[in-house]
């Protein structure tokens, strides 16, 4: 217990070069790996020091998504030190499992004054991520409500050539052009310049094209009726000093979660909400 209580990493190895990291700074997924290969970007110039949020990976949005009056853009959760709950174990059917939680604490009760436990279950297949999340209000009078996302940095060879499916016809808000209406025309969308987008109640399924070594990336969410898609460009790059100027063509962000309308959480009841990533090869392509 020790062990545990002084690192702040933990690793999920299933073998055959199949791994995934968590640091329980955020609970921030910070790398996964299939076949060896890295799938999530984290910024060379990423903090690990515990002040701020790491910059890529699956940092854990929550109680906020986006500028809050009371507190930290997104909310305390991606910069408070989560607590594994179960350490990762192999289960009947080769899958790592480990169990990670966060409640109310007195950093968060001075900034949102509220009874919460979130309990987030990470399971790691062979070239799938499940992320299984529960939000608890033990409270027996105060109902609270909630935005809760997975902030998902993709890694990609180049932006450009990805394509992004599942969001044709959905409304989103447009935060590079002051937060406007619009409806998405597109079948796949790409990322051509700043993008910065709140896709609102979104299909279950996006497909990412050209993530890592040409592969397709499937993104699966369960009660996340939304879907943020994120890159920023060159100049907004040049201002976060912990990304460097250089990045932005090698991720994209597709982050599920429930941003248009938070979630109400009644005393004594819980929320759940999961999601899959899950890499794959298109099935017609030659086998190289
Ligand atoms: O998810 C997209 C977004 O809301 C962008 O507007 C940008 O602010 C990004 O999150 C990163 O925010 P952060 O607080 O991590 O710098």
């Amino acid at each position: 217990a020790v062990a545990v209580a002084a690192t702040s990493v933990v690793v999920l190895d299933r073998g055959n070069n199949t791994t995934c990291t968590i640091n329980l700074h955020g609970a921030t997924v910070v790398s996964w790996r299939v076949n060896n290969q890295e799938q999530l970007f984290v910024s060379k110039l990423a903090s690990f020091d515990g002040k701020k949020a790491i910059r890529g990976g699956i940092p854990f949005v929550f109680p906020q998504f986006g500028p809050w009056s009371f507190g930290p853009q997104h909310g305390f959760a991606r910069i408070t030190r989560w607590h594994l709950d179960r350490a990762p174990e192999r289960l009947h059917n080769g899958d790592v499992e480990a169990i990670f939680s966060l409640m109310d604490n007195e950093f968060t009760r001075s900034i949102w004054n509220y009874q919460f436990r979130i309990t987030y279950r990470l399971i790691l297949r062979e070239k799938e991520l499940h992320f299984h999340i529960g939000v608890y209000n033990p409270s027996k009078d105060l109902s609270f409500t909630f935005n809760m996302l997975l902030h998902t940095y993709l890694k990609v060879p180049d932006v450009r050539r990805c394509q992004i499916t599942g969001l044709q016809g959905c409304h989103f808000i447009d935060k590079t052009r002051e937060g406007a209406l619009y409806q998405e025309g597109r079948e796949v969308v790409t990322v051509n310049e700043w993008t910065d987008r709140i896709y609102q109640h979104t299909p279950q399924e996006h497909v990412i094209t050209n993530v890592v070594s040409g592969r397709k990336m499937r993104l699966h969410k369960y009660n996340f009726p939304d879907t943020v898609i994120w890159n920023p460009w060159i100049d907004r790059s040049r201002e976060m000093s912990d990304f460097g100027d250089d990045e932005f063509p090698n991720m994209l962000c597709v982050e599920a979660g429930n941003v248009s309308s938070p979630v109400i959480l009644l005393p004594g009841s819980c929320f759940e909400a999961s999601q899959i990533l899950q890499q794959f090869k298109c099935p017609y392509e030659l086998a190289v």
